[in-house]
């Protein structure tokens, strides 16, 4: 392990140990008129409550210029572990959006809501009213662990509920305890006479964000091996008999700065489905005590497994539980996308997935997704399950309750906006530019345009039905897990990209640098090409991430031969 005793915390540490478990001096920057924002350590802190300060990047410079404060609104996170609301919830959801926020649900990545641009004398009502559906946003963002990611159709078999169960159980377990939360939100009762205590974050949480994802074998819906923790169902005979554990998953780093870097998550081991709690307590109290506590950018678990070596980090688990895992059960996975459309689950009811761009549901001159949705869920029929690709499914719709549903998304426009690309559908975007503040480049408002160039590029080559993954992120954080893209477009610059090519259709291969710094024309222009040669030279049966993979790895060896050749002449 490397030496970090020496070294000294990062600032974020000492305002969380400061912080009273979350209180900081929230309440009166809460009250404080004079500023839109926070104050600085309350900034920081706000994340444990699921809220992030952010500004309008759009008119930042005009604001400075006009010597005005940015136009400071708040991001709010909700969590829905397992990605299952009710339509009670969606309308819910669906007011405060309207009331508070910029009249937009945004479906996230991890399978939880976002509203945008709340302002902070709205904060505490959103918050309150949230709690009161029976939703929550701490931890939904922070030093913790986060929304806890599952496949949503719960009713597909009895492993995927299982699976589902887990998830729940996972969440609630390693919920923060603290009553600041209820105290600054809820019912406002100040500390009593016991101190809070966190049995199993301690004073100081984690060292940095902690996420789990349960993932149930064809379908690798949740990127399993991108979460810090996965449990991967395994099933025989139909029945659930445990989980494999994967460790070590991350994806964010650093343009020019190797030392950070995405990581797929190692299968350390197989567990029976009662200790898969205990295994995640165990797996987050090593990450607790090892995690680099100095340096922010080296915090994540897969820097501790890295630094430790995962025998190392073997040993330390199973010196915590007492035991050792077995080995890991042979698993397989065959796909991470949605399948849209409608389709009959195991209780005779209908499940519709349906296509939502870049997980944004609002009213645009295409489609009123917004009104849409909240129409369906007034008929209160089905409920609402949010994928792991920013996607939505309506589930449980009786036969004769399809035709209303249907009604409503024609009018709607929802239903015609299903008819577009295999490439469009499959796409992940991450928020970006205008509210997130670490963008570089765009990618929510940018997707549609260049997922529409390259669909007409693959129709042009004929390769419209080949399944080709593409996501876009406005930075190298890899929000949209663009390293395990076929082609992951990561933003640099406005305008500019670097172009990550050959991930796999298991999504356990990260994909490579195959250029840097490019623009559309550049892009198009490598892919076109691409294109050309898949058609002339794939394999039998390989697909397109496979075929960069070989491409984008053949090309590097032979620069790197004629690098060495040159040196050596
Ligand atoms: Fe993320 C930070 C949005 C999923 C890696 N992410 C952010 C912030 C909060 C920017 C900030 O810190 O100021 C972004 C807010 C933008 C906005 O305006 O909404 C943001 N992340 C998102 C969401 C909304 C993207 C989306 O389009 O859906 C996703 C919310 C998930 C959720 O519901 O909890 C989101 N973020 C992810 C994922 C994917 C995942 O979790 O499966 C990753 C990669 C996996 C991982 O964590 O390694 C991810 N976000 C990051 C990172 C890089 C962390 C790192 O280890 O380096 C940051 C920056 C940071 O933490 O310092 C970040
Ligand atoms: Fe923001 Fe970067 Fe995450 Fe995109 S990937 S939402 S730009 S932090």
């Amino acid at each position: 392990m490397t030496d970090k005793t020496s070294k000294k915390l990062t600032e974020v540490e000492g305002i969380k140990a400061r912080s009273n478990y979350l209180r900081g001096t929230l309440v009166q920057s809460l009250a404080d008129s004079t500023t839109g924002s926070l104050a600085e350590d309350d900034a920081q802190l706000s994340k444990l409550h699921g809220f992030y300060q952010q500004d309008d990047r759009d008119i930042r410079s005009e604001r400075t210029r006009q010597k005005l404060e940015p136009d400071f609104s708040f991001l709010i996170r909700i969590r829905v572990p397992g990605g299952i609301a009710s339509p009670a919830q969606w309308i819910a959801l669906d007011e405060l959006s309207r009331k508070y926020a910029n009249s937009s649900l945004r479906l996230t990545t991890r399978q939880a809501f976002q509203f945008h641009g709340v302002r902070k004398v709205n904060l505490k009502t959103t918050i309150a009213e949230i709690n009161k559906c029976l939703l929550d946003t701490i931890a939904a963002c922070g030093d913790v662990n986060r929304n806890v990611m599952c496949t949503p159709l719960a009713e597909k078999s009895e492993v995927h509920k299982g699976a589902y169960d887990l998830a729940i159980a996972l969440s609630a377990h390693l919920t923060p305890q603290t009553s600041a939360y209820s105290e600054i939100w809820l019912d406002g009762k100040k500390q009593g006479k016991t101190p809070d205590v966190e049995p199993i974050y301690g004073k100081t949480y984690l060292p940095r964000k902690f996420k789990i994802g349960v993932a149930i074998p064809p379908s690798n819906d949740v990127d399993i091996f991108s979460q810090d923790l996965g449990f991967i169902a395994v099933e025989e005979k139909g029945k659930l008999v445990g989980f494999n554990v994967a460790v070590g998953g991350g994806m964010g780093m650093t343009h020019g700065e190797p030392e950070t870097y995405p990581r797929v998550a190692d299968v350390i081991g197989f567990c029976l489905p009662e200790k898969a709690v205990e295994v995640a307590e165990q797996v987050v109290c090593v990450q607790r005590d090892f995690g680099d506590r100095t340096n922010r950018k080296h915090a994540r678990i897969k820097y501790t497994i890295d630094d430790g070596g995962l025998d190392w980090f073997n040993t330390e688990l199973s010196e915590r539980l007492g035991y050792s895992l077995e080995a890991p059960h042979p698993y397989k996975f065959t796909t991470r996308g949605d399948q849209f459309g409608w389709s009959k689950n195991t209780q005779g009811k209908w499940d519709l997935t349906l296509f939502i761009p870049e997980g944004r549901i609002s009213n645009n001159a295409q489609q009123n997704l917004l009104d849409g949705f909240r129409d369906i869920a007034k008929l209160n029929i089905g409920d609402f399950r949010l994928t792991a690709n920013q996607n939505l499914v309506i589930a449980g719709i009786g036969d004769e309750e399809r035709k209303p549903v249907e009604k409503i998304l024609q009018k709607s426009g929802i239903g015609k906006a299903q008819n577009i690309s295999l490439l469009r559908k499959d796409m992940l975007a991450c928020v970006a530019l205008p509210t997130c503040g670490l963008a570089m480049a765009e990618a929510e408002r940018y997707a549609p345009e260049l997922s529409a160039k390259i669909a007409a590029l693959l129709e042009t080559h004929g390769l419209a039905n080949e399944p080709v993954s593409l996501r876009i992120t406005g930075c190298p954080n890899g929000c949209a897990r663009p390293y395990l893209a076929d082609i992951g477009l990561v933003g640099k610059a406005p305008g500019r990209y670097s172009l990550f090519l050959g991930g796999s259709s298991d999504g356990r291969r990260l994909n490579k640098l195959a250029d840097e710094n490019v623009g559309e024309p550049e892009i198009l222009k490598i892919l076109d090409d691409l294109f050309v040669r898949f058609i002339a030279e794939r394999e039998t049966n390989e697909n397109m991430g496979d075929f960069f993979d070989r491409v984008v790895v053949s090309q590097a060896q032979s620069d790197n031969a004629q690098l060495q050749a040159t040196e050596a002449g």
